[in-house]
């Protein structure tokens, strides 16, 4: 079994994915250094920085910071939830400090989503060895988080529930043991489908927390009429720019990210 069959299983089993070491400690460097120098306010009440839309937050402070959008680490993985057309629908980075409380669990499809009680969309079931989910976050984890620390939580399969969070786990997440904090050093991705249940866990880390969160959606779906737009600043690749397209059918109204990408390790 190839590494990849083994991370779509993992991928589907649990709803989240951690791969260790993607970026190396120059890249994780550069990126931290491009945002010391954006002087932010001490994280407390704010806990988001450099979002968008609008405009294009944090892809305006550098060339690092666009790499990672069509990284050859997550694409194939983006591609077992997404298909092959998809759109970069919101980003945002995340900063936290010792005593930082925690945030609700929530889960954007499926019972517990806000929206259960309304008609859903167009609807994509589960087919044999083939997974098709509408929405999927790609964390760059910038400084260690864990069980340790706090940071990312979930409770792993939640995504395949049907049943709406129970209360008792959503008023005390942190007593509940199927809500878990996965370990995820500097230099590690996180992906994990919105469906699944998940949230912020209170920050207990002397260092800062820093991560990065791309959000993809299939390209016929959008949340909102705001867009991130492209970097002024920097010149993004042909497959870069895709992600910024307006969103349309795949392949009739909205370009694959993988036919003639295959230059760009594409599996
Ligand atoms: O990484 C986190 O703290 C959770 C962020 C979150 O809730 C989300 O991306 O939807
Ligand atoms: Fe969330």
């Amino acid at each position: 079994m190839s590494n990849l069959e083994l991370q779509q299983y993992l991928f589907d089993v649990q709803g989240y994915l951690v791969i260790e070491n993607v970026l190396n400690p120059e890249e994780l460097a550069a990126l931290n250094q491009l945002i010391d120098q954006q002087e932010l306010p001490t994280p407390g009440k704010v806990q988001r920085f450099g979002s968008a839309p609008d405009g294009s937050g944090f892809l305006d402070w550098g060339k690092p910071f666009c790499n990672l959008l069509t990284h050859q680490a997550i694409m194939p993985i983006l591609r077992f939830r997404l298909g092959d057309c998809f759109r970069l629908d919101r980003i945002y980075g995340m900063y936290m400090r010792a005593g930082m409380p925690r945030g609700r669990l929530h889960a954007d499809y499926g019972a517990t989503s806000p929206t259960s009680g309304s008609q859903p969309g167009e609807y994509f079931p589960f087919r044999d060895n083939q997974v098709t989910n509408g929405f999927v976050v790609v964390t760059w984890v910038l400084s260690d988080t864990g069980p340790d620390y706090g940071g990312f939580c979930c409770i792993p399969g939640s995504h395949k529930s049907n049943y709406k969070l129970p209360p008792q786990i959503d008023q005390a997440p942190e007593d509940a043991p199927c809500v878990i904090i996965p370990n995820a050093p500097a230099g590690s991705v996180i992906l994990f489908t919105e469906a699944l249940t998940h949230g912020t866990a209170a920050w207990r880390g002397k260092h800062e927390r820093r991560s990065l969160l791309y959000k993809y959606c299939v390209s016929h779906m959008v949340w909102t009429s705001r867009r991130v737009e492209p970097p002024a600043n920097v010149e993004l690749t042909p497959r870069q720019k895709i992600l910024f397209g307006d969103p349309g059918d795949p392949h009739r109204f909205f370009p694959s990210l993988f036919d003639g990408f295959e230059s760009e390790h594409v599996v």
